[in-house]
């Protein structure tokens, strides 16, 4: 695969702000798969086509859901944008011939993640959330160190973060979201906020 050429065709995809954001999620998914021992290529492609289908109007993701016959839930029809990730996947598959699984996979559960995910999942879904263009977050400092430590600990800190976002200013919340954070934080239950600390501060 020639990412470069991955890269040219998804840019007229997106406004310059998404594209510069595609390429550091790429970078960072590589850093992650790197550190976590997954398919760096396989990494690379996910971090450049997750977000694909971000800037289509809600009218258009809802066709394209039409078109390829994908479900859609009450909070993605409050929510159209949320649809941008299966509506993604779907494009990276018919569109841009990706054929592997994991990689249609992660692009499709980077929004809300979705329990059990795959290291592959796991690394598109964190990498997407620390990446440095993104705009200050609470305690992001301690969950990019975590990322690279612990990537079920950092899962449950960002959908932690997103539901406590979500709650405060009253948006409708996708069940997989609630499920990412339950299925993580019990996962990771040991990791108390001490334990975390210690984590975060070994050399
Ligand atoms: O596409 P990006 O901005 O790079 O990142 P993303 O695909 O992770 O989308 C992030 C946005 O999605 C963020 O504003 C929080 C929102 N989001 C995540 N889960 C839910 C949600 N919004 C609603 N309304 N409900 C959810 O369950
Ligand atoms: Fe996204
Ligand atoms: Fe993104």
């Amino acid at each position: 695969m020639d990412l470069q050429q991955l890269r040219d065709s998804v840019k007229p995809l997106m406004d310059e702000r998404r594209y510069r954001h595609t390429l550091s999620t790429e970078e960072v998914s590589y850093d992650l798969a790197l550190i976590h021992g997954c398919d760096t290529m396989k990494a690379s492609i996910a971090g450049i086509l997750h977000d694909c289908a971000k800037n289509f109007s809600d009218e258009n993701l809802m066709e394209e859901c039409e078109k390829y016959r994908l479900p859609v839930s009450k909070v993605e029809k409050q929510r159209v944008i949320l649809l941008h990730a299966k509506v993604g996947a779907a494009f990276a598959k018919d569109i841009f011939k990706i054929d592997d699984e994991d990689i249609l996979k992660a692009i499709d559960s980077h929004t809300t993640g979705r329990p059990g995910m795959s290291l592959l999942e796991k690394i598109i879904f964190t990498a997407d959330y620390i990446e440095p263009l993104r705009q200050p977050i609470p305690r992001i400092d301690e969950i990019r160190h975590m990322a690279y430590q612990n990537l079920d600990v950092a899962i449950t800190m960002i959908a932690q973060n997103t539901l406590d976002y979500l709650n405060s200013t009253g948006e409708p919340i996708d069940t997989l979201t609630i499920e990412t954070y339950e299925f993580y934080r019990a996962l990771t239950l040991p990791h108390s906020k001490a334990d975390r600390k210690a984590l975060t501060n070994a050399d």
